[in-house]
């Protein structure tokens, strides 16, 4: 019993720290339907590669808009907040030019948003923005442009959060049996 019990005390305050990450700056944090947290930075100026870093360091990745569903959500999560500024996601073709994909994948494109005329590799344009003007469809613009941008939690975070909630829920039904 005695090693449930540690245990539950574990997990709950590992799930805790986990929320408490989530906690900086709470009016830039939003849930994104079926996704997640994410984090959404319109007040500083960053390049595409100081984004990243800031990102990272909350334990995050520039956001991957790899679905249709997933595009739709976060486009209406910044038109209710009248977002009115350009973001970096985390897109690029700094590999291979006209070769685009997610940094935090490694996967290519399965599916754009575009906006007309792009991409066009403008000023050496290899990394993918989004602004208010094309209701936020894409653009490649130059990566040391500074700008907003937009985090979401790492996958194996999420998992890593489902996975200690599904222990302690078990732990704790174990617990209510004795
Ligand atoms: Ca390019
Ligand atoms: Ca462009």
């Amino acid at each position: 019993m005695t090693v449930f019990t540690n245990t539950l005390v574990i997990l709950s305050v590992l799930l805790t720290i986990g929320h408490l990450v989530q906690a900086v700056a709470k009016n830039k944090v939003y849930e994104l339907e079926g996704v997640g947290t994410i984090y959404v930075e319109t007040d500083q100026k960053y390049n595409w590669f100081e984004a990243w870093d800031e990102c990272a360091i909350q334990n995050m990745s520039l956001i991957a808009v790899y679905s249709p569903e997933k595009s739709a959500a976060l486009t209406q999560i910044l038109r209710d907040n009248s977002v009115k500024v350009n973001l970096w996601l985390g897109g690029n073709d700094l590999g291979e030019e006209g070769r685009f994909v997610w940094a935090s994948s490694g996967k290519k494109f399965a599916f754009s948003n575009w906006s007309k005329g792009n991409p066009d590799n403008h000023n050496n344009g290899d990394c993918i923005n989004i602004w208010d003007v094309t209701d936020f469809e894409w653009n490649d613009a130059a990566c040391n442009y500074t700008i907003g941008f937009i985090c979401e939690e790492h996958p194996l975070l999420v998992a890593a959060r489902k996975d200690l909630e599904v222990k302690k829920n078990f732990i704790e039904q174990v617990l209510a049996m004795h």
